[in-house]
């Protein structure tokens, strides 16, 4: 889609942090990172929302979040969970309408975030 954020990250005409990437998803850092590491996972195929999503397409996006919250995870020995945070519409805050996968670090030392 041409006008589409993360279609244009996706392509390589916008920079991002790479994460992890593969056939179907790219995870890349948020550029507004609510906790240290924040990753958005994202599908190769532009749906909107996971409203739009078929199997296949669920489960080439979820069955590689495990892989990609445990690399986060390696990253830093200071982390110590992790949220998964999936908005899908306006009304639900989603700001972006490219579908991605919030992961969120969340550290012993945080200070009451969320
Ligand atoms: P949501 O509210 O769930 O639609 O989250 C959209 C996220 O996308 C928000 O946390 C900020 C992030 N974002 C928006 N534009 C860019 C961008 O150009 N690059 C990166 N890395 N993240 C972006």
């Amino acid at each position: 889609m041409t006008d589409c954020i993360f279609c244009k990250i996706i392509a390589g005409e916008i920079p991002s942090v790479t994460v992890y990437e593969d056939d179907k998803v790219k995870a890349f850092l948020d550029i507004s990172q609510a906790t240290t590491g924040h990753t958005l996972v994202v599908p190769k195929k532009h749906v909107s929302d996971l409203f739009e999503y078929d199997e296949q397409l669920a489960s080439d996006v979820f069955s590689r979040l495990p892989k990609i919250a445990r690399a986060i995870k390696a990253s830093d020995p200071t982390i110590k969970g992790l949220n998964i945070v999936n908005n899908n519409g306006e009304v639900a805050y989603q700001t972006v309408f490219h579908s991605h996968i919030h992961l969120l670090p969340r550290y012993s030392n945080e200070d009451g975030f969320g």
